[in-house]
């Protein structure tokens, strides 16, 4: 089973470096011989406060929206939107790097310039993914170098500790530096302690500070300037601190005089100075291990491990290439991009996860809310992973703050909440970006909230449901007002698009917006479902779910179009770009599970229609969108398809570190292709557990342990010569289950703590 990432050059830029993260602090390891970086994040360092950016005519554009696109004048519907309807400031707040600490080693004599070339033997350059550490080892003349990083989360601090086979030999400078806007201050902030401040814009912007510290044994230890300088030592470790005024002062820095972020990042280090480097070490990896542990996949690769990862990644571009351990590796790296980028308490992943270099990255760094930060979250509970998926709800909270004043404000609905396709840190819920494909999307608070009721699913803990129950009725509440009956008497949305995809008419005009996607009837119809169901299991809101169950029945099912396919819109258009990336009609398909081949035949026809549709133009360019796509063809049990769909994923849209690579990095299709793995092996869908529903042939034998399904079960399974030989399943919660492996189906019912085994 594989858990190393492993490379014998150093990193050449952030694509080849490895990440590291505690959920909260992020860190870039290029390995470098003399002149080492590790790029540096906090997940709160955002550009600047909340903004209130609602446009002061949203409330008239919409009545005109709506009309002109009655009309069928969607050129002069979008002129209006566009004018009316998307925010007076178009962005909302975006990620930002913290710095860099930059580590000057010196090999020769004290003084020696680091710049220049010096030999080395043996160079390696590792991620352990096990254990959450990297490692660099190299031989610079006759010593041995060793090097070792980590970010603790239950320590909060990065560590970078370095070792030789020689004693004294040890000689370094290291600082915090890299921030294009400088730091306010960059200074010793104690004895050997050198702390650096800076703020990230607006007046009720966000305030951090970075603290450096670290010791030696043998040799000296003396800050120099903003350097921390390390001479003559056998070993030593540098420790790194991070801490905002987002989290330390009452979500954001509106008092100048609070610094209790910087206090407390001072005894971060302070803390971890008091300890000795290999108890911290063990405490991280116990801790990242409690999570990391609990599943273990195994798809009996041949041994490829004298090739280093990036030579394998590369092999993958040939599509006759096989490497099941690659696989097991990209679904084990998935899993470790989790648990070290969202932990309790901590951001939610966003479009770069924790890990971001760009003071302006692409799409901000944001929550592009219309699928990339849901895919994030997808394997978080089938891959056992539940509490690493509680950021998410945590923002949500914050959205929902937000968008009951924008739904009042822009829509003149006082009920529930809105939340269009991107969000920020602070929870903005107005619409991003002057782009009419994306720009007035009402769904995504919708949309998140399935994933509190997701949860609930899954882990069966009807105290979280109670206490997030709020989130899915307010996200409810809001169509109860919004939606508009359509020339047929059904309930739609308008106006709205289909995420990002343009449409043609008949008569050759082109728009984005529209009434009615098929997308937004979808979302709804298991919004509601969801609500409902949580209403009946709280005990609540009789009357409120026995209304929305009314709604129910106006709300469009998925329909199929002149191709064969689902269609898009609710009137049968043709697409101006058929391979989009985006293939929001199959939501119904994946995530959601309204459509299935056992309950739906035709619609299930109908998707892989839409499917083949989108592959014979193209689709599937996109690193996020590819794994959606072998999600999707788990789900029609399409199981050579899934296996092209990845092995794609990893050949064209895989960067040399293993990040998903849109173009540029996003993390999405990191996820993405995660939990595409877990969904080939098992499924929860149609109120069954699916065992092995779309196992690739060249995954002949194998093994999975510590999946999850609904119900709160964990699923052991193997199999030889692609059949089922064993299932074991546990029941924390127990319950009535229905299981199912190919053609038998098996109805059980388990006590708490019991298991059940399929032979
Ligand atoms: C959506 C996608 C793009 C990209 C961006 C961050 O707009 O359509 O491909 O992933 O989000």
């Amino acid at each position: 089973m594989e858990h190393i990432l492993r490379y014998t050059k150093e990193a050449a830029d952030f694509n080849e470096a490895l990440p590291i993260g505690n959920g909260r602090i992020g860190g870039m390891v290029y390995g470098r011989v003399l002149r080492e970086t590790v790029g540096l994040n906090e997940d709160s360092v955002w550009s600047g406060g909340m903004r209130n950016r609602v446009n002061p005519d949203a409330q008239e554009g919409l009545a005109e929206v709506r009309e002109l696109l009655r009309h069928g004048d969607i050129p002069a519907a979008e002129k209006t939107a566009f004018e009316k309807m998307q925010g007076i400031n178009p962005n909302c707040r975006h990620y930002m790097p913290l710095g860099d600490l930059g580590i000057d080693f010196f090999y020769f004599m004290e003084n020696t310039s680091a710049i220049g070339n010096i030999e080395t033997d043996g160079y390696e350059r590792k991620l352990d993914i096990s254990e959450a550490v990297s490692y660099v080892e190299y031989k610079a003349g006759d010593v041995t170098y060793r090097r070792e990083y980590f970010i603790s989360a239950p320590g909060n601090v990065l560590a970078v500790h370095v070792s030789a086979d020689k004693p004294g030999k040890i000689n370094l400078d290291a600082g915090i530096d890299g921030r294009d806007d400088e730091y306010d201050d960059n200074r010793p902030c104690a004895d050997n302690m050198i702390m650096i401040t800076g703020g990230t814009g607006s007046a009720d912007g966000i305030f951090f500070a970075a603290v450096l510290s670290g010791s030696c044994s043998g040799g000296s230890l003396r800050t120099v300037g903003k350097k921390l300088r390390i001479r003559e030592a056998d070993s030593a470790t540098l420790y790194v601190s991070a801490r905002t005024s987002f989290y330390e002062c009452d979500r954001g820095g509106a008092d100048p005089l609070d610094k209790s972020f910087e206090t407390k990042a001072i005894a971060d280090v302070r803390a971890a100075l008091g300890k000795e480097y290999e108890s911290l070490k063990a405490e991280h990896i116990a801790d990242y291990r409690k999570l990391y542990d609990r599943v273990r996949l195994d798809l009996c690769g041949e041994d490829r491990q004298s090739l280093t990862t990036d030579e394998r990644l590369e092999r993958f571009k040939d599509e006759t290439n096989r490497d099941n351990g690659l696989m097991e590796l990209y679904f084990n790296f998935g899993r470790y991009l989790m648990i070290s980028g969202s932990r309790t308490g901590t951001q939610p992943l966003n479009l770069q996860g924790i890990w971001n270099k760009d003071m302006k990255p692409a799409w901000g760094s944001k929550y592009t809310v219309n699928i990339n930060t849901e895919m994030n979250y997808w394997p978080a509970e089938s891959c056992n992973l539940s509490e690493c998926h509680e950021p998410l709800f945590e923002l949500l909270g914050r959205v929902c703050k937000n968008g009951r004043k924008m739904a009042k404000e822009m829509y003149g609905i006082d009920k529930g909440f809105v939340c269009h396709h991107n969000t920020d840190i602070w929870g903005d819920a107005a619409p991003v970006d002057e782009w009419i494909p994306a720009t007035i999307w009402p769904m995504s608070g919708a949309w998140l909230a399935l994933h509190v009721y997701q949860h609930y699913e899954y882990t069966q803990d009807t105290e979280f449901l109670a206490k997030n129950y709020y989130l899915l009725k307010e996200a409810a509440e809001f169509f109860t007002e919004f939606l508009i009956p359509d020339e047929e008497g059904r309930l739609i949305t308008s106006p709205s698009v289909s995420p990002e995809n343009t449409y043609k008419t008949d008569r050759g005009v082109t728009g984005c917006l529209c009434m009615g996607p098929s997308m937004d009837s979808q979302i709804i119809t298991v919004l509601f479902e969801a609500v409902i169901k949580s209403a009946a299991i709280l005990d609540k809101d009789e009357e409120f779910a026995s209304k929305l169950s009314e709604m129910l029945k106006k709300i469009p099912a998925p329909e199929i179009g002149k191709y064969g396919q689902i269609k898009e819109w609710a009137v049968d258009y043709d697409e101006v770009e058929p391979g989009h990336r985006h293939i929001s009609q199959l939501f119904a398909l994946h995530p959601a599970d309204l459509i299935t081949p056992a309950k739906t035949p035709e619609l299930a026809k109908a998707a892989k229609a839409t499917l083949e549709r989108r592959l014979s133009h193209g689709g599937g360019h996109t690193g996020w969108s590819r794994a959606w796509i072998a999600n999707m063809w788990a789900r029609l049990y399409e199981s050579d398809m899934v296996y092209e769909n990845l092995h794609k994923l990893l050949g064209l849209s895989t960067n040399r570190n293993m990040f998903d690579n849109h173009p540029p990095f996003q993390i999405d299709g990191n996820f993405g292709g995660t939990s595409a793995i877990a969904e080939a092996l098992l499924q929860c869908t149609g109120g069954e557990i699916i065992l092995l529903p779309a196992l690739p042939s060249q995954w002949k034998d194998g093994s999975v342990c510590g999946l999850k399904a609904k119900g709160n079960v964990s699923i052991d399974i193997s199999w030889k010569d692609g059949k089922l030989t064993q299932a074991r399943l546990a029941s924390a919660a127990g319950g009535d289950y229905r299981i199912r492996y190919g053609g038998e189906t098996r109805n059980v019912t388990l006590g708490g703590g019991s298991v059940f085994l399929w032979t």
